[in-house]
């Protein structure tokens, strides 16, 4: 058995916490072998709910479950922390504006930036889930000015397994042989699934859909998929987005497919001509804690258009919290 780690989860009594924490204490993250020490912040109101979570924790007698800390306090939550998922963020109420909701996230995850700056182990891995993914971890990053901004992520890997398994159901094909998917820009209904570089069995499946399907149905599905569950269940993704998290820590940490890429939300540094000072989701291919942008790959006039659209928002998502940075 190796030592343990120190994971955090922010609004771990929340439903994504609810599926994150069991399957990261039972070792679906990072290995059978590699024991974990959970910590887990909520807010003050959700503490009962979180001792719930922390009881059924216990009841699981998971072997790779060292401990389990339950607190409200961000420097308790964040101390010596190697790893961080924040998922905890303040969700969109009526009569809201996105821009409300901007800055009622920038207030938490300022506060978070600040916690891990001061607590977290320096080499700290963070993947924001919560909602506005990709500017809230810009906002934490630059509240977190002794942490190395490229260990700030956000989470496209669910936006990732869908368009896998949109395209795995169209062309008949399980989906682990289909590679090299790509997402670009934010995680909300600009993002751009691109498949012109995705493989099936080391060829193309450009000859298998139409120009049709891909704009008319497979770009608007995989974009709208978020609103059509709500839709389903009355609730947000909840057991796929925590699977979704769990792919994304345990890729970048211990490396992803070989032949493969996956998607990332990371901070631009000017690859494909995106503007530095965003978090931009790109394909990238990680190996043993680190991961690097997937370059020279060629791309059309319809995708620069898309990726284009992607980060206009987030440039103006910027604009709307910059005071903040
Ligand atoms: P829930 O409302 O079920 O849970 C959120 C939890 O966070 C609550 O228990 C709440 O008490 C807690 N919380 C709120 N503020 C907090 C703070 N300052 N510190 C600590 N905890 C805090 O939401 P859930 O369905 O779990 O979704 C969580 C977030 O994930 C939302 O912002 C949601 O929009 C986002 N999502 C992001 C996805 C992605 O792909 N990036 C997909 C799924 C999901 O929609």
């Amino acid at each position: 058995m190796k030592n343990p780690v120190r994971v955090t989860i922010t609004g771990a009594a929340g439903q994504i916490g609810y599926q994150l924490a069991f399957r990261i204490a039972s070792g679906q993250m990072f290995g059978k072998d590699q024991p974990i020490i959970l910590q887990l912040l909520e807010i003050t109101p959700a503490l009962p709910a979180l001792q719930g979570v922390v009881m059924e924790l216990e009841d699981c007698a998971f072997s790779t479950l060292s401990d389990v800390i339950a607190t409200d306090d961000a420097n308790v939550a964040f101390k010596d922390a190697e790893y961080a998922l924040l998922v905890g963020a303040m969700p969109r109420g009526p009569g809201m504006e996105r821009n409300d909701l901007l800055e009622a996230n920038a207030k938490i995850f300022t506060q978070q930036g600040k916690a891990i700056n001061d607590n977290a182990n320096r080499q700290i891995r963070i993947l924001v889930v919560g909602n506005p993914a990709n500017t809230n971890a810009l906002i934490a990053s630059s509240n977190a000015p002794n942490i190395d901004p490229r260990n700030f992520t956000a989470m496209t890997r669910l936006d990732h397994n869908r368009a896998i398994a949109h395209l795995s159901k169209k062309i008949n094909m399980d989906s682990e042989n289909i590679k090299k998917m790509t997402i670009w820009g934010n995680h909300s209904a600009t993002q751009y699934p691109d498949i012109d570089h995705v493989t099936v069995n080391d060829h193309s499946i450009k000859n298998q859909i139409t120009d049709d399907w891909l704009k008319d149905e497979f770009i608007p599905a995989v974009q709208q998929r978020g609103a059509a569950i709500i839709k389903a269940r009355g609730a947000s993704s909840a057991a796929s987005a925590a699977s979704a998290a769990i792919d994304h820590m345990h890729d970048w940490v211990l490396g992803s497919p070989e032949n493969d890429w996956v998607s990332m939300g990371v901070p631009s540094d000017g690859s494909y001509n995106i503007e530095p000072g965003i978090i931009y989701s790109f394909p990238v291919r990680c190996h043993q804690g680190e991961y690097e942008i997937i370059q020279d790959l060629s791309l059309s006039e319809f995708s620069r258009d898309r990726m284009q659209i992607t980060e206009t928002e987030l440039r103006e998502e910027r604009a709307a919290i910059e005071e903040l940075l």
